[in-house]
Order: structure tokens, then C-alpha cells, then sequence
């Protein structure tokens, strides 16, 4: 089959094939509209905040001479502008002859003048009044910058054929061999992200040299030549190579990032002991650090993992662009083995961390995404960056704003990874409306997943002359899962999680039809996971389900909430700062909620699921108030009647005005009296 070439990921081995933006089209559902809002509004909304905060006229200012003056923003502030580009591009090469053309020109002319002679390009340093170059690898985010600059370029180069765009990004990485090379700078940045670029501009080009580059940055992390940071060197990864960790850790964007890129180097270099390394700290991560949504972090001090099973809820960091970076990585996975689990945790994270982030208009944004929500808050205002990482709503900026175009080139990508190709014929990952056209077969999937689990796959065009087989990824969480032939002869057959497969002399016209039970679910935690012990969850299908206090029955859920929380961060050199919230508002709480598992859910109207259960009385009325402990046989009663509590998608909260919510629900079942815990006093 032959190669495409608008791929975000290009791997010349390998297991699978990935197909590219100009053979996967997404033309209905859940993913064409979030699709469509990005294109429409993201990409838009994205570019005018960065002219208003003026990370884009840093680089005006830096080719001006009065940088030292002027500048605004992080040290990482370039990059964003480079992920938009990114996006920019991917959108640009799916839709041909947009208006993005001229404004990835306007951008890329505004950038030009800022490069230095020798491929230089950093608003934040070397220039007289500023620090010079890389005297602060640790935070200065120099070579990260170049990952997002490579990375738009290549995507330049795929989408529309080498432009100005992809030049600046070449100089700059030769640039990058020279000052990083043997015998120069044997350091790494603190930031990972270079090397993934680094080895996709080597796939793009052809080019040895910055796949070596790439590969020297992979090995020399871990050795630390990085400072001892106040986070320990585990924040950057530099406290142990690549080869010998056995867990993801530290910053959670940045391990996931060097992870990508280790196998980047891994796939290409055939290094299998490196691919196995990575594998095996993917699968340790996900058994003990990996939040039901997929997310990935559960540190705001840092932005970075805790210890295995640390994954509380109302702690959640879960930042967007960890979710992104994850999905990165499962899909670099998914290519070098065709082990179907790591579509199945990139659906997971894309359904529920990735879609989560951005509003229904694509205007506002998540940066972490907690699972419980225990204060209504405040909407940040619509022409006001927020200083949070964590505002209590979805808000339109931040000062360290990386998600918002983290989403934006995710978005813009996605069609690549929803299937691949290899000798024996087409594998579907990712379910979504579409057309996939590759290699002289053409497939039209229709679905309106997840809102429901019918796929069916029409063969429009197939080869008269050879069989070929069809894979189908049947989803980890799927239980009774059918695939036939949808003809008057298929036989239904059940197919376990993991792989179906259908080979055959496929005939226009043949249709596949897989059918995935969607009936909602209870998920149980990990007792080892001390935050969530005793509560529930629900999914149906990939979605999470949470409860939000807007659909709380009247009357019912309402608290009077005089509380001024303050929490605290050290500020993580990145950035979220301090968080310092005054809430004096009449809450509604989701807290009162409590389910009974005694009965499973059950689908409500417009994608809502119902549990049984009650609304416990709020503990400010209870008797109990003065001490939140009680010996067991005197735990409150709950006094409420029992209710229907409705349920909705996680993705979907917080886009009807300010709310409580939680994933996790307490149940109505007390745990046994002769199990009593000792009876704690104040
Ligand atoms: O440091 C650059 C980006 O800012 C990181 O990837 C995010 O976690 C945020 O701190
Ligand atoms: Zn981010």
C-alpha cells in the first residue's frame, strides 16, 4: 500500500501504516462537530489572543530591537504561536484553498525577521537585555519552542509542500545539530518535545542528522546534566535514563512528550530494548496513575504524576495537554505494535480529557480537568487571561496558556488517527463517521458513536482480484460485542475486546456491521486508590459520566457555602501560580448525592444517563455537623426519598453556567457494622 503523506506521524517501520488527513475524512458526529467549532472559531480565537497579549508581537519586537523591553508573555510563549501554526496547517491541507493560507503567510512573515543568522529563533533570550541563549535550560524552554516550530513545519511540508513556515523550522533544527551536537551543548532542555520533532522532521526530510540529534537528546536525559530542581530531577526526567525507568513520572506533559519521542527514535533506529522500556512505563502508568478519563497528573504543586494509586479526584490536575501528550504516545504505540489497548486508552483520553477541554463554542477552555467539582466559582470573564490553572470555569486564556492550542492541533489532526494500513488491508482504531480512501479500497463508515455503538463499515471500492482482511478495534470496556457480514447469509458471531477481523474478496457494496452494547455501567475503583474508595462511577460506552448539580431535582440541592479556600501553589517555574478562591455564593452541591449500585443505570433522554439513589441530608443541617467522624452505628440516616439522579457526559459539564460536579458518587450501602473502625474523637 502505498505511503500518504499529510501525516502528523510518519514512521518508516513499524506494524501499522498510519493513513493521513487526505485519506480519512470525518463527515458527521461527535468528532465532525468539535471539528468544525475548532476550524470555525478555536483556530480564530486563538490567534486574536495572542495579538492581545502580545506573544505574537514579541517577535515584531524581537526583529525591532527592543525585545528586552517589550516582551510579553512566558519564556514558552513562542510555542504557541507555533502550535497554532501547527493546527493552522493540518486544517489548511484538509480544506484546500482557505483563508488559513494567508494567515499561516501573515504569521510566518511576522516570525521570519525575528530568526538570527545562524537559525537562532527565540524571542526570550540572546539578545542585549536578555539572558543569553541557553544559559537556563532548565526553564528556558528554548529547544521546546524548536519542537513546536518543527513540528508546524512538517506539518507544512505535508499539508501544502515546503513553504517559508518549513524553512524557518530546517534552519532552526540544523541550527540545533550544530549548538547540540557531539562536541557542543551535551545538555538536554528541561522541557521535552524535541526530540519527537526532531525525528518526524528527520521522516519529513529524509535527513540522518536530526534523527541522530534526536537520539542523543533521548540518551542523554536521565544522566543529570539538568540542575537539581526544587521538584527533584524526576520533574524533568533527568534522575534516570529513559532505558531504565519503569513508570512514567514527574511533569506530566513532559514525560509524555519524551516518551513519544523515545519511541519516535525507538521505531526508527530499531531499537527494541528502548520501545520495550517505554511499553513497559505506559503499562505501569496506566495501571497505577491514570485517572478513570484517561488523564494523566495529579500534582498541581508541579504538574506532575504522583505516587502510584495518588489520583484524587477534586485534586485532579489532569492537564489538557498531558491528555494530549497521551495520546500522542498510545498512538506512536498503536503504530510500532498494533496492540489494540493503546487505541483503546487514546479513545479514553480523547472522549474525555481532549473533548472536555474546550466549551461548546470552542471560545473557553479547561487547563486542568478535575472530577470533582466542590464550588460552583465564578465564569472568568470573557477579555481576561486567568492567572489559574484551574478556574473554576472553563476560561477564554490563561497566562500559561498551552492547551488551548494544544487542542487546536489535536482537533485539526484527528482524521489520522482514527485508521491504518498494512499488507493485509485496513484497520479501524478510532469510530466516527467517515471515508477512508487508501490503496484501491475505499470504506464509508457510518455511526453516530458514541451516542450509539452500531458501526457499519460499506465496502465502496475494493480490489477485484485479492482478498484483504478488515480490522475492527472492539473497545476494553465492551461486553457482547457482534460483528457479520451484512448480507442475508452474515452470521452474527460474538468478537471479545481486542481485534475482529473479517477477511474476504470484498465486493462493492459488502457491509460490516459491528455492534457495540452501549448500556451505561458501573465502574468500581481500585481499593488502592484511597481518594475514590466506596464510590462509583458510570460509563457508557468511552464516555465518563458525571453529576452536576444543575440537574439536581429542585429544591433539594442547595447549601448555603460561606467559605473562603485558599490554595496554594509554589509556582512550578511554569507557572499556575496561586490559586486563591473567595466563594461566597449559595452553592449547589452534588455532594449529597449518593447512588445505589443495587440497580444498574439506565439511558435517559438526550444522552443522559439515570442511577437510582438519594439526596443525603447536607451535612451543615446534620446533627453530626461540629465533627465530620462518627462511630459507625451512629452514621446520619439518610433522610431524603430515593430519586432519580441524572447523570451527564463528562465532556459535557460546565457549559450551563456555573456548577458542582463529581465523577465519583458516595453510595447509599453503608459498609457492615462488624467491620467498625475505631472510633475517632476530636
Ligand atoms: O512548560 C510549558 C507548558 O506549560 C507545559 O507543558 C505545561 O504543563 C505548562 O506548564
Ligand atoms: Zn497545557
Amino acid at each position: 500500500m502505498t505511503r500518504s503523506s499529510v501525516l502528523p506521524v510518519a514512521p518508516t517501520r513499524g506494524r501499522l501504516r498510519p493513513l493521513g488527513l487526505d485519506e480519512v475524512r470525518i463527515t458527521g458526529g461527535f468528532w465532525a462537530r468539535r471539528r468544525q467549532v475548532n476550524a470555525t472559531a478555536t483556530l480564530d480565537h486563538c490567534r486574536d489572543w495572542m495579538e492581545r497579549v502580545g506573544w505574537i508581537g514579541n517577535f515584531r519586537a524581537a526583529a525591532q530591537g527592543r525585545i528586552h523591553r517589550d516582551r510579553r508573555g512566558r519564556e514558552f510563549a513562542d510555542s504557541d504561536v507555533y502550535k497554532l501554526l501547527e493546527a493552522m496547517a493540518w486544517e489548511a491541507g484538509d480544506r484546500t484553498g482557505t483563508a488559513l493560507d494567508a494567515q499561516i503567510a501573515a504569521l510566518t512573515e511576522t516570525i521570519a525577521p525575528a530568526q538570527e543568522p545562524d537559525g537562532y529563533l527565540n524571542t526570550a533570550f540572546g539578545r542585549p537585555g536578555q539572558q543569553p541563549r541557553y544559559s537556563d535550560l532548565e526553564w528556558g524552554h528554548e529547544l521546546y519552542c524548536y519542537g513546536h516550530l518543527i513540528q508546524a513545519g512538517v506539518a507544512q511540508t505535508r499539508a501544502r509542500g515546503e513553504g517559508e513556515l518549513a524553512k524557518i523550522a530546517r534552519r532552526a533544527a540544523d541550527h540545533v545539530c550544530a549548538a547540540f551536537g557531539p562536541g557542543g551543548i551535551e545538555r538536554v532542555c528541561g522541557h521535552p518535545e524535541i526530540e519527537t520533532a526532531l525525528v518526524e522532521l528527520a521522516r519529513a526530510t529524509g535527513e540522518q542528522r536530526y534523527l541522530d540529534q534526536a537520539a542523543l537528546f533521548v540518551d542523554r536525559r536521565g544522566h543529570g546534566t539538568l540542575a537539581d530542581p526544587e521538584f527533584g530531577r524526576a520533574y524533568y526526567q533527568d534522575d534516570l535514563p529513559v532505558r531504565q525507568a519503569t513508570v512514567l513520572r514527574g511533569h506530566a506533559v513532559r514525560a509524555l512528550y519524551l516518551a513519544a519521542g523515545a519511541v519516535d527514535v525507538a521505531v526508527e533506529t530499531g531499537d527494541d530494548e528502548l520501545l520495550a522500556a517505554v511499553v513497559r512505563q505506559w503499562e505501569t502508568t496506566v495501571a497505577r496513575r491514570t485517572y478513570l478519563t484517561g488523564g494523566m497528573g495529579s500534582h498541581h504543586r508541579d504538574e506532575s504524576f504522583g505516587d502510584d494509586f495518588v489520583l484524587p479526584p477534586d485534586r485532579a490536575y489532569s492537564e489538557t495537554c498531558a491528555g494530549v501528550a497521551s495520546v500522542m504516545l498510545s498512538w506512536r504505540l498503536l503504530l510500532a505494535t498494533g496492540e489494540p489497548r493503546f487505541a483503546d486508552l487514546a479513545e479514553r483520553t480523547l472522549f474525555n480529557v481532549v473533548a472536555t477541554s474546550p466549551s461548546d463554542d470552542g471560545r473557553a477552555f479547561f487547563y486542568a480537568n478535575t472530577l470533582h467539582r466542590r464550588r460552583r466559582g465564578t465564569v472568568p470573564p470573557v477579555d481576561t487571561d486567568s492567572p489559574r490553572a484551574e478556574s473554576s470555569l472553563r476560561a477564554p486564556w490563561f497566562a500559561v496558556s498551552c492547551c488551548p492550542t494544544n487542542v487546536a492541533r489535536t482537533l485539526a489532526l484527528l482524521p489520522a488517527y482514527l485508521a491504518t494500513a498494512d499488507d493485509h488491508g485496513i484497520q479501524l482504531h478510532q469510530y466516527a463517521d467517515a471515508e477512508i480512501t487508501s490503496s484501491g479500497i475505499a470504506l464509508r463508515v457510518r455511526t453516530d458513536y458514541p451516542s450509539d455503538g452500531s458501526v457499519t463499515v460499506r465496502v465502496d471500492q475494493s480490489p477485484s482480484d485479492h482478498p484483504w482482511t478488515l480490522s475492527l478495534r472492539v473497545p476494553a470496556w465492551t461486553e457482547g460485542a457482534t460483528a457479520r457480514l451484512a448480507d442475508p447469509d452474515g452470521v452474527r458471531r460474538a468478537v471479545a475486546p481486542g481485534t475482529a477481523t473479517i477477511t474476504r474478496l470484498f465486493r462493492p457494496g459488502d457491509e460490516i456491521r459491528l455492534e457495540l452494547p452501549m448500556a451505561p455501567r458501573w465502574i468500581v475503583p481500585d481499593p488502592r486508590i484511597d481518594a475514590v474508595r466506596g464510590t462509583l462511577a458510570v460509563q457508557r460506552g468511552p464516555l465518563v459520566y458525571c453529576a452536576e448539580s444543575v440537574d439536581l431535582p429542585d429544591g433539594q440541592d442547595t447549601k448555603t457555602h460561606t467559605d473562603t479556600g485558599t490554595d496554594t501553589g509554589t509556582g512550578t517555574g511554569t507557572g499556575t501560580g496561586t490559586d486563591t478562591d473567595t466563594d461566597t455564593d449559595v452553592d449547589v452541591d452534588v455532594d449529597v448525592v449518593r447512588v445505589d449500585p443495587s440497580v444498574e443505570p439506565q439511558d435517559g433522554p438526550d444522552g443522559t444517563v439515570v442511577v437510582p439513589g438519594e439526596l443525603a441530608a447536607v451535612q451543615g443541617e446534620s446533627p453530626a455537623a461540629s465533627w465530620p467522624y462518627q462511630p459507625l452505628d451512629q452514621s446520619p440516616e439518610a433522610t431524603a426519598e430515593p430519586t432519580g439522579i441524572v447523570l451527564v457526559p463528562y465532556h459535557s459539564w460546565a457549559n450551563r453556567g456555573p456548577s458542582t460536579m463529581r465523577v465519583w458518587l458516595p453510595t447509599t450501602t453503608q459498609p457492615p457494622t462488624e467491620q467498625r473502625p475505631p472510633s475517632p474523637q476530636p
